[in-house]
This record gives C-alpha cells, sequence and structure tokens, in this order.
C-alpha cells in the first residue's frame, strides 16, 4: 500500500496536515471506490477526474471528457463527494485543499451565491451586477433571524447584538483587493445597521448621505475600478444605550491619489451644475480644463456626471450642510479647476517665466478672492534670503508649474478635509446620549500598478497594518493564549507580517524614518534618496533596491516595484511662504481658513512633520481605535480583472485566497476551539442547570460537572487552566437547554405568582 500521508505532505496544492489520502482515505480506497480526485495538468490548472489505476508513483486519471493522462501522485488531490458540492461553510468541506476551496466557491458564485464562510471570516465575491440579495425583506430576514446563510447582514447583525450583549464597540473590517468591492459591502452594512433603528428620517438617512458626498469628493475612476476610493475612511456609528443610531463619527486617511479620471465632483459639477450657478462660478466644460482632458478620459461608460450632481446636492442638504458653504466648497472646485488652466510664457534663455494673463488667471484669482496681480505674481516669484538681504527671485518654468499644481493639491486636500469635519459636526452625538459604537472600515484596496509612487506606498503600507491585525486577531492571540492555558494545540504556520512593517516603521533605519531624513536635505534628489535605502536596507529580505533608482518591495501579497521618483517632492508637500500669505490675505472664506489651518499646524508642531510621517501617524490612530474593538473581518474578492459578472479566473481568485491567508484562518477554527469561555462565566452561565449546583465550589469543577451532565463529548472540548475550548457549534446546544430551562422556570415562576393572588 502507497504511503498516502507523505503523498499529502508532498503535494503542491495542499496544506500539509490536511487529510489529503490518509487512513480511511487512501488512495487505495479513491480507486476501488471510485472517488473523485483533482489531477494537475499541463496548463497548472485543477481538473476533476477518476484514477482507474496506478503503477509505480504514476496514476492514470480518466477526465470529464474521456481523455485520460497519467501523473505523479504528487499531482493529485482528493476532491470532496458531491453531497459537500457549494457548502456555505467552508469548514465543512470534507477536504481543504486549494482546488476543492476555490471549486467551491466557483459553484457558489455561478449560482450568485456571492457569500461564505471562511472560518470566521466572510468572503465576498463580487459579482458585478446587481444580484438580489439586498432588498428589504432580506434585511427583516435577518433581523429576525429567520436567515443564517453568511451575508453581510448576517455579519452587522451580529456586530450590532454584540454590542448589545457585551457592551463592547465593534468594528467590521472590509479588506481586499481594489475592486473587490469593499466600498459596496461598506454601504451594505451601513444600510443594514440604519434600517435596524426603525426611527424614520433621522440621523441614519444622514450616515449614509455622507458617505455618497465623500465618494463624490473622494473616489475615481482607474484602471481597475470605475469608481475606486482613493482615501481610507473609518465611519463610527454610534448608538444610543437603547440600541439606535443617534450619530457617527468620521476618520479619514488621506493621501489622495488620483487615478486615471480625476475625483468624480469635478465631472458632476461641469455636467450638472444649474445655469446660474455655472455663471457665478465662470464653469466650463469637463473637457475644457486642463486637469480633466489631460488623460483622455472624461466620461466613464454608462455613468450620467450631471445626475450625479443632483445626488450630491441632495446628500449636502441631507446632511445638513448649508447652501452657503455648498456653494463656498463649488468655488474652491472651479478655482482648482482654473488654476489648472493658467500657463507660463518663458521670458529669457535660463526658462524665467512669466505668467500668461488671461481668463484662466482672472477667474482663479476671483474665485479664491485675490487680485489677478497677486495671484500671478505668487505664481511666478519666490522670496529667498541671500544673506541678510531678502530678494525676490523669478521662477523657472519647472518650478513655477510645481507651485500652480502644489496650490491646487493644496486647495483641494484641504476642502476635503473640511468637507468631512463639517459632515462629522453635522453627524455629532452629544454626550449623554452616546453609548457604543460599531466602526467600519474601508481603506483604498492594495494597489501594484506599473508605475507606483509614493500614493501606492503609502495605501500599500496602509495594508499591510490592517493585514497584521487581521494576523493578530486570529492567529497569534489565539494561538498563543492557548500554548499559556496549557491547551494542546497544533500549530499553524502562518504568514507574519512582522518583517515587512519593520521594513517600513524601523527607527532609524526604515524607509519611512530614511524618507523623513532624506527629506529635510535640500539638495537630495530621488537618486541620494534610492541610494541611501540600498544602503541600509539592502539586507533586509523584504527589500530590493535597483540600480535606476526603483526598489522593490515584498508584501505579504506580493511584490511591488516603486519607483523612486517624486518619492520626496510628494513627501516635503510644501507651499512656499508666498503663497500661503497669499491664501490668507484672500477675501473667500475657505483659502483664509485653509491657510490659517496651516500656519497653526506648523506652529504647534516643532519640526515640520512630512506626510508619510503624518501618514503614519493618523493610521497608528485609527489601529488604536480598531484595536479597542471586537473586529469582524470581511475579504472582499475580485474574480476577474475586467471588471465583467459572471467570469471566474481561478488564477487570480487563488493569489488573494493566498495572500489573505484565508485557508490558514479555516484550517485554524477547523482544527482549533473557535469558542473560548472562562471557567468562572461558564460556571454562572450554566450551573443552574445542574441537579445539585454548589455556588461555592470551584469553578473548574463546576465546568467539568456541567460538560458530563450534558453529555458533550471529549473530542468537542478541552480544559485548559483557565479556560474551556470548544470545537464549533458546541456551545449552540448548550445554549439552547439554557433557554428552555429558562423559559420553565419563566412559566413556573409566573404560575407561582398567579397563584398567591
Ligand atoms: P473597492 O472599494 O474594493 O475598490 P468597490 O466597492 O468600489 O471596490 O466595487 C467595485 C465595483 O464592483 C462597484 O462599483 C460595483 O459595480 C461592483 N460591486 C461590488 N460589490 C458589489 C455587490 N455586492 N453587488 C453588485 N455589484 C458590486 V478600491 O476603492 O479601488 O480598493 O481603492
Ligand atoms: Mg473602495
Amino acid at each position: 500500500e502507497k504511503d498516502a500521508a507523505k503523498l499529502a505532505d508532498s503535494s503542491p496544492g495542499s496544506l500539509s496536515g490536511f487529510r489529503d489520502f490518509e487512513g480511511n482515505d487512501s488512495l487505495e480506497h479513491f480507486i476501488k471506490k471510485k472517488v473523485r480526485v483533482w489531477c494537475l495538468l499541463h496548463n497548472g490548472l485543477w481538473e476533476l477526474g477518476e484514477i482507474i489505476s496506478t503503477s509505480g508513483e504514476r496514476a492514470s486519471v480518466v477526465l470529464p471528457n474521456r481523455s485520460v493522462v497519467t501523473v505523479p501522485f504528487r499531482e493529485l488531490l482528493p476532491a470532496n463527494p458531491v453531497i459537500v458540492e457549494g457548502v456555505d461553510e467552508l469548514i465543512r468541506l470534507h477536504y481543504l485543499n486549494e482546488p476543492s476551496v476555490l471549486h467551491n466557491l466557483h459553484y457558489r458564485y455561478c449560482r450568485d451565491n456571492i457569500y461564505s464562510k471562511a472560518g470566521p471570516v466572510l468572503l465576498a465575491v463580487n459579482p458585478f451586477k446587481d444580484v438580489q440579495l439586498y432588498g428589504n425583506d432580506l434585511v427583516t430576514a435577518y433581523k429576525q433571524k429567520l436567515l443564517d446563510s453568511p451575508h453581510i447582514y448576517a455579519i452587522a447583525d451580529t456586530a450590532y447584538n454584540e454590542m448589545m450583549t457585551d457592551e463592547k464597540n465593534q468594528s467590521i473590517v472590509i479588506s481586499g483587493e481594489s475592486g473587490a468591492g469593499k466600498t459596496e459591502t461598506a454601504k451594505f452594512a451601513m444600510k443594514y445597521l440604519a434600517a435596524l433603528d426603525g426611527s424614520c428620517g433621522g440621523i441614519e438617512s444622514k450616515v449614509l448621505q455622507a458617505s455618497y458626498i465623500l465618494e463624490a469628493f473622494g473616489n475615481a475612476k482607474t484602471s481597475m475600478n470605475d469608481n475606486s476610493s482613493r482615501f481610507g475612511k473609518l465611519i463610527e456609528i454610534q448608538f444610543s444605550p437603547t440600541g439606535r443610531i443617534c450619530g457617527a463619527k468620521l476618520q479619514t486617511l488621506v493621501q489622495l491619489a488620483q487615478g486615471e479620471r480625476s475625483y468624480h465632483v469635478f465631472y458632476q459639477l461641469c455636467a450638472g451644475a444649474p445655469s446660474v450657478l455655472r455663471g457665478r462660478l465662470k464653469l466650463k466644460r469637463a473637457c475644457d480644463y486642463s486637469y480633466l482632458n489631460q488623460s483622455g478620459c472624461v466620461e466613464i461608460h454608462d455613468v450620467d456626471d450631471s445626475l450625479k450632481f443632483q445626488i450630491l446636492m441632495g446628500a449636502l442638504n441631507m446632511v445638513g450642510i448649508s447652501k452657503e458653504d455648498q456653494e463656498h466648497a463649488f468655488e474652491m472646485i472651479s478655482a482648482v479647476l482654473w488654476l489648472g488652466n493658467i500657463s507660463f510664457q518663458v521670458v529669457d534663455n535660463e526658462n524665467h517665466i512669466e505668467v500668461v494673463a488671461d481668463e484662466a488667471v482672472t477667474n482663479a484669482a476671483s474665485l479664491i478672492g485675490c487680485s489677478s496681480w497677486d495671484l500671478m505674481h505668487a505664481l511666478s516669484s519666490c522670496r529667498i534670503q541671500d544673506g541678510k538681504e531678502e530678494v525676490t527671485k523669478r521662477l523657472k518654468l519647472r518650478k513655477a508649474r510645481d507651485t500652480r499644481d502644489a496650490l491646487a493639491k493644496f486647495i483641494y486636500a484641504n476642502l476635503f478635509d473640511w468637507l468631512v469635519e463639517e459632515i462629522n459636526s453635522a453627524l455629532a452625538v452629544s454626550k449623554q446620549q452616546s453609548g457604543k459604537s460599531i466602526s467600519i472600515i474601508d481603506i483604498p484596496g492594495f494597489e501594484s500598478l506599473e508605475k507606483n509612487s509614493f500614493e501606492q506606498f503609502c495605501m500599500n503600507y496602509d495594508h499591510e497594518r490592517l493585514q497584521q491585525l487581521f494576523i493578530q486577531h486570529l492567529f497569534k492571540l489565539v494561538q498563543e493564549e492557548c500554548e499559556v492555558d496549557g491547551i494542546d494545540w497544533t500549530k499553524v504556520d502562518f504568514v507574519d507580517n512582522q518583517d515587512c512593517l519593520d521594513l517600513f516603521e524601523k527607527r532609524p533605519c526604515g524607509i519611512i524614518s530614511l524618507l523623513e531624513e532624506e527629506s529635510n536635505f535640500p539638495h537630495a534628489t530621488a537618486l541620494t534618496f534610492a541610494s541611501k535605502l540600498k544602503q541600509h536596507l539592502n539586507t533586509h529580505n523584504c527589500f530590493k533596491g535597483h540600480r535606476d533608482g526603483a526598489f522593490t518591495v515584498h508584501h505579504s501579497s506580493r511584490e511591488v516595484l516603486y519607483d523612486s521618483g517624486g518619492f520626496l517632492d510628494k513627501n516635503r508637500d510644501q507651499l512656499h511662504i508666498d503663497i500661503i500669505q497669499l491664501l490668507s490675505s484672500c477675501t473667500s472664506r475657505l483659502p483664509q481658513f485653509f491657510a490659517s489651518v496651516m500656519l497653526k499646524e506648523s506652529q504647534l508642531a516643532c519640526q515640520q512633520h512630512s506626510v508619510a510621517t503624518k501618514f503614519k501617524g493618523q493610521l497608528f490612530k485609527l489601529m488604536q481605535h480598531l484595536k479597542s474593538t471586537t473586529p469582524h473581518f470581511i475579504y472582499c474578492i475580485k474574480p476577474n480583472s475586467k471588471q465583467l459578472p459572471g467570469e471566474f479566473e481561478k488564477d487570480l481568485v487563488l493569489k488573494q485566497l493566498r495572500s489573505y491567508g484565508v485557508l490558514a484562518a479555516v484550517r485554524i477554527s477547523r482544527s482549533g476551539y473557535p469558542t473560548q469561555i472562562a471557567h468562572q462565566e461558564f460556571a454562572r452561565r450554566y450551573g443552574f442547570l445542574l441537579p445539585e449546583y454548589n455556588v461555592c465550589q470551584d469553578p473548574l469543577t463546576s465546568s467539568v460537572e456541567i460538560l458530563q451532565q450534558f453529555n458533550i463529548l471529549p473530542e468537542m472540548y478541552q480544559v485548559g487552566f483557565t479556560k474551556l475550548y470548544f470545537r464549533a457549534g458546541q456551545i449552540g446546544a448548550l445554549e439552547e437547554v439554557r433557554k428552555r430551562a429558562l423559559q420553565g422556570s419563566l412559566e413556573v415562576h409566573k404560575c407561582f405568582c398567579s397563584h398567591r393572588a
């Protein structure tokens, strides 16, 4: 007989340690009973087949198209019996090898079952079409627990119930690649929570509208997603002690990075502004603005920007942003667009420039509330200290363009922050009302483009942090806890990403510190930065510096090649003082306000922090918040890169499953004991069910008595020093008994009372 266990260990697609061809499931058995197997073909795909014979270390397998292939044993994996085909919880699969898991997800996807459970994690495969899964009937069904199949509503419901019973803040953490469906999933979660509330026309609809506003200002079309979030957000929905939504708070992680098209709001405003507003804002068509027409992508297929603008106006009104503030915001958007049209004329052979005095300058100046002359002056010159004297120098072409773009970016970024604050004050909760909260976190997807720059660097770093949260929650904590508690725990290998995080964060030699340091040298260039990275980090196993200044980072999901060009400028992100002074002297409210915020910030911080360091600070704050909550994880999966319905590319899906560590999560919950309860709590909760319960007895003894009394099978639990560890589903049965007992005693109690009366 073949040594089947060895076979399993060397299988390329198997996770070592699974029940692959071992014991009763030996290869012999597979042949005799004609059980299906997965067979690795030359094209790298796994195909279902039946073994007809073996010889030496090879097997002949007949495929569904009746052809026969001969493959080595190590290219075979057991397939699941038809009876578990399409199960909604992966832990119920008999065999958990990769082709089986993929087949199961594919099987479900073809039937519009986009949600599945992988241990404690919800998997959501993007359908790229409307699926009938979100109606109010389904909200009601999940609310009344008539349905328990995996769904985003089920997760939101669990979070809500745990918040109410444990009185602990909850969070719903949504991860996945760009275009995988995170933002849509976040919206469905909010929709469910808003519907739970039951009160009408109140704060819950404001919360939903707020996310619509943020999307208009912070999302853009990219090659991967027509509605890609270019900022990270955490929406904390606050509930009153009675469980009604009473407010919300937004935290954003902003490292605005444009995509192929700029932010939606620009196009929406150009397409949809009513004529009076158009006149006041001096608006033209989107294609007349150089910030919008350069990419050659002005419209998105199937999207009506004009209609979207009407919806945006509705949302702004509903959230309670005043008409006046709305108009100020639109003025800034128009100003940004006109700034982009400002052009320069070279006046000497040293490339010094003058600003061309045309309608772009006039309009931009009038929108921000300064004279054209002041704006032209600020964009074409700068004051520098020459010894004791201050001299004004004319700018060269490149510097002048950079200054113009930096001003536009500054206005837009501040507008976004201002809007977030406006929304926050509109949704703020009064102290006496507030109870616990559920936070929903949706950050931009992991990105690896042809050319990756500072923005991708920040976003991908962001992902690494979130991934660690997941790893810690699922693996480290549970495992360490078990070891400490003396529980027999099958060690599970998981991909720890601490190394990669160190590469970013270590001081003084992580990438962020080195970037900060280099940004402070006035004469540093992309090449000096790159060689500094190489010098300090080339021995790090997640880093590789290249000769041309590019560098590769081995992220936990995959390798990304970054181009160091632009890192320093984007990280410094400084406006020269003349521009700030120009803004503070403007007559319009917002530019003045933006300048004052900037000045205040630079006075507060004794040392000017660079963008990456600030970003890291924001990220830590966000993680701190998440760590104080009970997290619920959702992984969104992108089934194809064409944004098309019905296409399931197995390779692409597999890569995502691997990088999220999803399979390991399933394994941990199957081999492990997902439910854990302290002896004390267990005894308190179920002790009264014992015929003779002594409250003074030590909790461990009581726990064991309870387990015996209710015939819980020994293989279904383990007794630790401090806690009991149960396999999935065991505690549900005990809860039932308890519920029935309580109902029974309530009846007895009622009967007793009425008797006395
Ligand atoms: P993302 O948030 O994960 O990408 P989105 O949530 O924007 O991805 O989803 C991308 C697109 O997929 C949406 O615009 C929808 O067309 C479609 N989609 C996603 N989920 C569903 C669903 N449940 N039902 C129907 N269509 C869906 V990015 O923000 O790029 O990382 O930075
Ligand atoms: Mg998104």
